[in-house]
């Protein structure tokens, strides 16, 4: 096992994987930028590393500082959480070639799933059900007749794409070639790479993930799904696992699809593969190569710990349980308590000035601020995560609403606010909703 792992990220997930570093007898290493000198992860780890100014370009995502605080502090495995360098490939790389270990899958998994076409091509040959569309890129040439064989409408997606940037539907065909345009043209600036591809629109589905952990000696197993259908502008707001559309056939199913393909690719590490779920079925959109924000409600309801298994993993070590040894217990909602504003989401950094973090059983409260800590405006607005764990959906969400009333967070906006009005929400309390249900509600509930 390793001895000493540094953690290429701050707030609550470096807090996170502290966490798990210490209950395993791994001493840690943080890195910060200048803007970060008080931050807890800092005072969590054993050591600290300052590795640049303020801007994430300079500091969280500048690779040479962070290798060279991995050999200075003598840390022999990276650990990236998510976002930042959680899926650069070429970070991935480079970290191999200094005989560093990175925890997360090998590099050729992270590119393959970073392409969207070549992620959909290669999980579909590996048995997952995929959107019906084009096969591969399209050229203007052959969109519209294409588009014709899916039938309308289509949804136009940028291959470098991903979260929901550069898509574009058409809704027939007089839309196609202008929303090709505008997509290629998007694509080409934000990604250098104008290439995209078509698929059906599904219109109002849910988001399911399935959350998956492969070790190199050929276990796989999953944890269940999250529903994370409840989104504003592509960044999830609410998760719950188990979703509430799925009965125990249907999770056992399509983990069961899930894992076989990823033996079949021969996927090592932690992975979610998202879905939309529509009228029963299940349609692959994207594969996630890290470890997410949402993960803790796949630990609240299966008793596992993610990282724990990542670090296991990334040592050569085997999975700590096989797929019978996992079974699912009661039902688990996250909220993500940002620091903005709770109905424009206009971010709200700045000092907070009283904190108090809720308890009791079955709730959690992943966050790295403390009273007197000011949010610094460079990075993203997460400012915690209330994870809340009861025997089944109707206890969990009375326990949120009580662990909502006992959060205090002053002298910033927060969306504990809006979490507090969702919690009373009849479509709410019965499980229904879809991937446009929060902006719709939100643009019918503008406060007055
Ligand atoms: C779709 C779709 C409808 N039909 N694909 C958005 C982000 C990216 N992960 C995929 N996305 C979508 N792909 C087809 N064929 C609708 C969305 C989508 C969405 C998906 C998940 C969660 C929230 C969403 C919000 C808007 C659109």
């Amino acid at each position: 096992m390793f001895e000493k792992i540094l953690i290429a990220n701050r707030g609550e997930i470096a807090l996170r994987i502290n966490r798990a570093c210490k209950e395993m007898g791994i001493a840690t290493v943080a890195v910060h930028s200048t803007a970060d000198a008080n931050a807890m992860h800092v005072r969590l780890a054993d050591e600290s590393v300052c590795i640049g100014p303020p801007p994430a370009s300079q500091s969280y995502l500048n690779i040479p500082a962070i290798i060279a605080a991995c050999e200075i502090t003598g840390a022999e495995a990276i650990h990236p959480g998510y976002g930042f360098l959680s899926e650069n490939a070429r970070f991935a790389e480079i970290v191999k070639e200094h005989k560093i270990t990175f925890i997360g899958p090998e590099p050729e998994h992270i590119r393959m799933m970073g392409d969207k076409i070549t992620a959909k091509q290669a999980v579909k040959a590996a048995g997952i059900p995929t959107v019906p569309g084009s096969d591969g890129a399209v050229t203007d040439a052959d969109a519209a007749k294409v588009a014709e064989e899916i039938g309308y409408p289509v949804l136009i997606k940028a291959t470098a794409g991903g979260g929901g940037r550069g898509m574009r539907v058409a809704q027939t065909p007089a839309d196609l070639m202008p929303a090709l345009s505008t997509a290629r043209q998007e694509a080409k600036t934000a990604f250098g790479n104008d290439a995209c591809y078509m698929e059906k629109y599904l219109k109002t589905p849910r988001h399911i993930e399935v959350q998956v952990l492969a070790d190199g000696h050929g276990n796989v197993i999953h944890l269940g799904e999250r529903d994370c259908s409840l989104q504003r502008r592509h960044q999830k707001v609410w998760e719950e696992a188990g979703s509430p559309a799925l009965n125990t056939a249907q999770r056992d199913e399509i983990g069961e699809v899930v894992t076989t393909a990823l033996k079949k690719l021969g996927y090592l590490g932690a992975g979610t593969i998202e879905f939309l779920f529509e009228d029963g079925r299940f349609y692959f959109i994207e594969m996630n190569t890290r470890l997410q924000v949402e993960h803790p409600i796949s630990e609240a309801i299966t008793g596992i710990d993610i990282v724990r298994e990542q670090i296991r993993i990334a040592a050569g070590g085997t999975l700590e349980f096989r797929q019978k040894d996992v079974t699912f217990a009661g039902h688990a909602i996250e909220c993500r308590i940002n620091a903005e504003n709770p109905f424009t989401f206009q971010p709200s950094p700045g000092l907070i000035t009283t904190f108090h973090s809720p308890g009791g059983l079955g709730v959690r409260f992943d966050s790295a601020v403390y009273d007197g800590y000011k949010i610094p405006p460079y990075y993203d607005s997460l400012a915690g995560k209330l994870i809340v764990h009861g025997r089944n959906r109707n206890e969990c969400l009375m326990r949120l609403r009580r662990a909502l009333d006992e959060l205090v967070v002053g002298g910033i906006e927060t969306t504990i606010p809006l979490f507090q009005k969702l919690v009373r929400e009849p479509d709410i309390l019965n499980g229904d909703y879809h991937i446009h249900w929060l902006e719709q509600w939100l643009a019918a509930n503008k406060p007055s």
